[in-house]
């Protein structure tokens, strides 16, 4: 039975990477940070099958000592501080995590065990200001915020390690995923959250920043294949996952009200507090190594993503409603 060692068990990926691999028949063990209350409401059903155990990525020697004590064939480093716009007023902390963090672990690796498999989750916030439509392994990188530039360190580190030190060490360069896991803040699901809660009479407005952003949306479920595919292929090589298509976060909310029979024009506040210091206009795979080398392909199209996750966020708010926990 292999072992893998997740970091950032208690994200979106982490329980989907967790779900898939016990199904492989793999041991997981997640590393998840200390914390005075838990934080496990995504991987509450999978804990009697799991090995939880404590550690952070500000700390080398919680990861010396993880990979001493659980001995793991294969690390997936989904940990980071993910969230783009806590970038900025955090910056420090999201170098210190979201790129140092991972040469913490790439060192842990080299010391402890370098035959161990590692997986580093880099982003398509990389591309940036995009020097190629659509964006493929070969793009150059021009990211515009601080967590941009420390997944573009968090990515060179990877290669540099693979270089230097012969590890089995690759990048996935995943383009955004979703889910109705995935955290409230981002897009996707402060929309579907704001659709069944006015669908529902709970609220009567959702303000958002700029609606003209486009993104490669693709569910997330698909994407945790993607990521131990890669650990599976005879070379370590770094790979772009995206669906090939993009969309505005104008057509998200003109999708998401329309599957309620609502009219987002009448709900949706632009609001410029929420722009961003510096955008990412445009982000679109071209997943076309994935697809030859690796056999991936998303199955959930984006109109099937955004019905999912209202559909989620409606069955959610109408238990809490049913169970009295809130009254309209
Ligand atoms: P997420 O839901 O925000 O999860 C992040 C995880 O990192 C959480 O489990 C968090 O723990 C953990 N973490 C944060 N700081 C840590 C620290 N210092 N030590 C240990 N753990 C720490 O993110 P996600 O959407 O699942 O994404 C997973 C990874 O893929 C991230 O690295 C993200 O940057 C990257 N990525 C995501 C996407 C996407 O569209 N989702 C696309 C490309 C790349 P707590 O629960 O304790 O906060
Ligand atoms: O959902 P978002 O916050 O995701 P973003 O910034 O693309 O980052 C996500 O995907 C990356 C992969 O490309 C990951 F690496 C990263 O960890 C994260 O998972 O924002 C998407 C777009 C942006 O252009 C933003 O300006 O939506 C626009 N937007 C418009 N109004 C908004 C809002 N974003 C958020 N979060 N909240 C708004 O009210």
């Amino acid at each position: 039975m292999p072992t893998a060692l997740i970091t950032g068990i208690t994200g979106q990926d982490g329980s989907y990477l967790t779900e898939f691999l016990l199904q492989q028949g793999y041991r997981v063990v997640g590393m998840v940070r200390r914390a005075s209350t838990h934080n496990y409401e995504r991987i509450q059903h999978l804990l009697d099958k799991i090995t939880i155990v404590q550690g952070d990525l500000h700390d080398q020697g919680s990861l010396l000592s993880l990979l001493e004590e659980y001995k793991p064939d294969e690390v997936y480093n989904l940990a980071a501080q993910s969230f783009v716009p806590t970038s900025w007023s955090q910056p420090a902390l999201t170098g210190e995590v979201t790129a140092l963090g991972v040469t913490r672990m790439l060192e842990a690796i080299r010391y402890v065990n370098p035959k161990i498999r590692f997986y580093q989750a880099s982003s398509s916030e990389m591309f940036g200001k995009a020097l190629e439509v659509p964006q493929r392994e070969t793009t150059p990188f021009y990211p515009r915020s601080p967590y941009g530039v420390a997944k573009v360190y968090g990515h060179w580190i990877t290669v540099n390690y693979r270089e230097s030190f012969g590890l089995f060490a690759v990048s996935g360069i995943l383009f955004n995923h979703e889910s109705p896991r995935r955290g409230l803040e981002f897009v996707t699901r402060k929309v579907s959250d704001g659709v069944a809660r006015i669908k529902l009479g709970l609220a009567n407005e959702l303000r958002l920043g700029n609606l003209e952003a486009r993104r490669d949306w693709g569910f997330a479920g698909d994407y945790v294949r993607a990521m131990w595919l890669m650990l599976q292929q005879e070379r370590p090589e770094d790979f772009v996952v995206g669906t090939g298509e993009t969309h505005s976060v104008r057509e998200l909310c003109e999708l998401a009200f329309g599957h309620v029979g609502l009219d987002y024009r009448d709900y949706v506040v632009q609001d410029e507090r929420l722009y961003r210091p510096a955008e990412v206009d445009l982000l679109i795979a071209d997943p076309s190594k994935a697809r030859a080398r690796l056999g991936w392909e998303p199955t959930v199209s984006f109109p099937e993503l955004v019905r999912m996750m209202v559909d989620a966020d409606l069955e959610r708010w109408k238990a809490k409603i049913a169970s009295g926990q809130l009254v309209r």
